[in-house]
């Protein structure tokens, strides 16, 4: 690494500001070429840092800031009383409580990190989580730092008749002579700086209202551009019943007047919870039927809940520094998994979030980016909202729930709002809530904070019929991760049962206990190595072990093919009914991409597909829980157990067992597709599961690319009313070189080109295709009109779609792929350093391939490196990926 290289910040090195901000009243003067920022601070030295008052150096953050001028209590100071550096500005003497005053000018026309003050289709708009706050204006920009807001906002009036900041409307004038407005917004409660927003422009809205449990009139608006106002409803419905959620399940109020959504075409993430002014990603605010799909629909559900819910988890108790993310992000992600639980199939959302866990964040925890859900340190704290600390983090409270039980779980949660409300907090201190609520000892439990890396279960039963017990042996272990070349033993909640030969739940009772309790229960591992033995056992069972997905691990279980088919069909937990049928097909199509290595011919086993028959034709299924145990095990999924990911192999393998089974189950996937394929009126219930399947059925027809299929695929893409149906026959087609494929796609983009999400949905479409001209196709849609590479949706559809979502084409062994997607990264580093850090993460698990592709995306990754004016977050991931092993 050279001199130069910027600099990993420790968790341990954290130490208590040395200065306080109590009151930030702010006044923007929006403006076209340049806008004006004066800012009025009162600080005072902090007791906690320095107890007798003593000054030291006031060092503030700033970036890209012009300075314009600067007072302590309505003082100019002189030059020798600060210095600037290119990040902070530094006041070499201040006293022990003052007023500040600092003017700043900067150029948001010209911000296309979209991170700070910025504009998007003409309008202003603020992004500061992590530490965009430091570009709109000097300030300790650290979450540990809790002020009150007064926000003031001048600009012309007609360009930008909305102005909106965090908290009430105290004040509004009306356009004066100079043809510009002002308004005045004041937020009650202290937040940190990263909480604070900003919006102008022209904007239309819709608005509602909720009464509060305790009688409070909440007025609800969602601003969106022009034109926009019809796709609002969903969003507004999501909001209603997660405020209502949040006060029957947490007891947990909405505190403001009004509760403001902004939906913003460029955006880097989803969505940001400033305080009583959300903005998203339009991409989970609009959604009518005819353009967006049930995943969508569901997702502006549960993004709508996640930022509300951060109101509670993050910003009435935010975090201590950026290190304890997973406090308020774990803990959100978790909250939203089970208002999306409770609001739909609680096993079909399961299986969804441990299939995302599965697919995105354990190849994260075995890779050169691992990191505990709490990291030890970081170079660019935005590189470190990652699935790890999101869906790890939630594991991990999950784990808690589980551990606590529902009401130990919500006595804890009482306990972490009555003593840290209005306070930035650490982990530890969620953890020591719940422990103190209830008493139980999570101290070893801890280690899931620290620790990075995914635990291995390895189990083996024993069943003695003399004795009429079985005993099950636990071993636990975890492979090293970068830093941590040893781990110590988990805390880990076993949620298991045993299965009688019927399929019934045996009563269990441990050899140490009296009596049996319950058929489904948690075990406590804590140990390396441990022994359960369960006593009255009347035949050798068949385990059905971490029930629900009880800890975020991997499990080794000896079972034997007949052992899952078993499962498959008896298992009274649906999610491990699901589990079965998932190894069962990942040790199949493992074998069969050995026999195709060692060109052998390739056969489907019959017991598999009669248990797929079985599932295709139970009429007491749910329909989406059906299509999700239908589905083979993925690309991704099955190069994960592979010690070197053999992607062709694996590709071709899963398209001839596709083949196969829809073969073998042609008749019952028409007849299936036929009885749920009317163009029924579209809801948001268990129309979804009917969809699903319905489309699985279509997939497999396809599959076999006869003239039947592909008559009902192209009248789907030209009859179905829902986009999910149009969108999953055009997928279809997308991967055939039908003629009808060009034709589809051409009349789709003229029908949508109007709708930018739709067209994102055009753009990934096509980059996922395994068709061999995909590459080329997609460097010429870089060039398509409709193409931005400043917007990053665009960028997530066409480059992330291709990068990330088309294995078999990205992979290819030439290594074009990986110089397509190192130019593309290249070219996002001086525009928006964030999108280009989650692209760069596309070359992460490079050391999973084979020598010849680990070479050329090695090269790529050492271009990248080597490329000037690296921005800190590409820095970062490029370079750890290339750190040894
Ligand atoms: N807290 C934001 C994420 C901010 C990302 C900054 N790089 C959205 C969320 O998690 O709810
Ligand atoms: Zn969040």
């Amino acid at each position: 690494m050279d001199k130069s290289a910027p600099k990993a910040i420790h968790l341990k090195d954290y130490a208590p500001p040395p200065y306080l901000i109590d009151t930030v009243d702010l006044t923007f003067d929006l403006g076209e070429e340049v806008t004006r920022v004066r800012s009025s601070l009162q600080l005072r030295a902090n007791p906690v840092r320095l107890p007798d008052g003593a000054p030291v150096p006031l060092v503030l953050d700033g970036q890209e800031l012009k300075l314009v001028s600067l007072a302590i209590d309505g003082r100019t100071l002189e030059p020798a009383e600060y210095a600037i550096g290119p990040e902070s500005l530094t006041i070499f003497d201040p006293p022990a409580a003052f007023a500040l005053e600092v003017e700043t000018e900067l150029k948001p026309q010209e911000n296309t990190s979209l991170e700070g003050l910025y504009r998007t289709s003409g309008n202003f708009c603020t992004q500061c989580e992590a530490e965009g706050f430091r570009k709109i204006t000097y300030f300790l920009d650290r979450p540990d730092v809790m002020a009150r807001y007064r926000t003031t906002i001048t600009a012309d009036a007609l360009k930008y008749p909305v102005l909106l900041s965090n908290g009430n409307l105290v004040a509004a004038s009306k356009m004066g002579h100079d043809g510009r407005h002002t308004v005045t917004w004041e937020d009650p409660f202290a937040k940190p700086c990263y909480l604070f927003a900003l919006v102008a422009g022209v904007l239309v809205h819709v608005e509602d209202s909720y009464v509060t449990r305790s009688g409070r009139t909440v007025t609800l608006r969602i601003y969106v551009e022009p034109g926009n106002q019809d796709k609002c409803d969903h969003a507004m419905r999501s909001l209603k019943k997660s405020m209502a959620w949040d006060e029957n399940v947490y007891g947990l109020e909405y505190d403001l007047d009004i509760f403001m959504i902004v939906a913003v075409g460029d955006f880097n993430m989803g969505a940001m919870e400033n305080k009583g002014l959300n903005v998203f990603n339009t991409k989970y605010i609009l959604a009518r039927p005819e353009s967006a799909t049930d995943t969508d629909f569901l997702g502006v559900e549960a993004v709508v809940a996640h930022e509300y819910f951060h109101n509670w988890t993050g910003n009435r108790v935010t975090c201590r520094d950026w290190f304890q993310l997973s406090l308020k992000e774990g803990l959100t992600v978790f909250r939203d998994q089970e208002f999306s639980s409770d609001l739909n199939s609680r096993p079909v959302k399961r299986i969804a979030d441990v299939q995302r866990l599965r697919a995105a964040q354990f190849p994260e925890d075995s890779g050169p980016m691992a990191h505990p859900i709490r990291p030890d340190s970081y170079i660019e704290i935005n590189n470190f909202y990652t699935t790890t600390v999101y869906e790890k983090g939630a594991e991990v409270v999950r784990m808690i729930h589980t551990l606590l039980g529902a009401e130990g779980y919500r006595k804890g949660i009482d306990l972490y709002f009555e003593r840290h409300d209005g306070q930035a907090v650490t982990c530890d201190d969620f953890v020591a809530a719940m422990e103190d609520a209830t008493g139980k000892d999570l101290s070893q439990f801890r280690r899931w904070y620290s620790q990075a890396g995914t635990p291995e279960l390895d189990i083996s039963g024993e069943y003695d019929g003399h004795g009429r017990t079985y005993r099950l042996t636990v071993r636990q272990s975890c492979p090293p991760s970068p830093g941590q070349p040893v781990k110590q033993p988990y805390h880990i909640p076993l949620a298991l049962g045993l299965l009688d030969p019927q399929g019934a739940d045996i009563p269990l009772r441990l050899k140490t206990e009296d009596v049996p309790k319950g058929t489904s229960r948690v075990l406590d591992v804590t140990e390396a190595e441990q022994v359960f033995e369960f006593a009255d056992v009347p035949a050798p069972p068949v385990p059905s072990l971490l029930r629900g997905f009880s800890a975020p691990v991997k499990l080794r279980m000896s079972y034997t093919d007949d052992d899952l088919t078993f499962l498959m069909a008896n298992d009274s937990d649906a999610f491990n009914r699901w589990e079965a049928g998932q190894t069962l097909g990942t040790r199949l199509l493992l074998g069969l991409v050995e026999d195709r290595a060692a060109g052998r011919p390739l056969e489907l086993s019959r017991g598999f597909l009669d248990a797929l028959d079985k599932i295709l034709n139970d009429p007491a299924l749910d329909h989406a829980f059906a299509a999700q145990a239908l589905t083979l095990p993925s690309e991704g999924y099955l190069g994960q157990q592979m010690p070197v990911i053999d992607v062709d192999g694996i590709h071709e393998v899963r398209g001839f067992a596709r083949k196969a089974i829809a073969a073998h189950l042609r008749d019952d996937l028409l007849s299936t597709y036929r009885a749920l394929g009317g163009n029924e009126p579209f809801a948001i219930d268990a129309a979804i599961g009917r969809r699903s399947l319905k489309n699985l059925a279509l997939g497999y027809l396809m599959s076999l690319e006869d003239a039947e299929a592909v008559e009902l695929c192209v009248g789907q893409f030209h009859n179905a009313h829902a986009m999910t149906d149009v969108i999953a026959a055009l997928g279809l087609l997308n991967d055939t070189h039908l003629p009808q494929r060009d034709a589809a796609l051409a009349r789709f983009y003229e029908t949508w080109k109007n709708e930018p999400l739709v067209v994102d949905k055009w753009f990934s479409i096509q980059a996922m295709s395994e068709r061999p001209e995909t590459l080329a196709e997609v460097r010429s849609l870089l060039n398509h009109p409709a193409f931005e590479i400043r917007n990053p949706n665009k960028v997530y559809a066409l480059i992330g779609g291709f990068a990330g979502g088309n294995a078999v084409r990205f992979h290819d062994s030439s290594g074009a792929g990986y110089e397509f997607l190192a130019d593309q990264v290249l070219t996002l580093n001086g525009l928006n350093p964030q999108v280009a850090s989650r692209m760069v993460k596309l070359f992460a698990r490079w050391r999973k391939y084979d020598d010849r592709r680990q070479a050329f995306m090695r090269a790529q990754l050492e271009r990248i490196v080597g490329a000037p004016n690296l921005s800190p977050d590409v820095f970062e991931i490029a370079s750890k990926s290339l750190q040894a092993a």
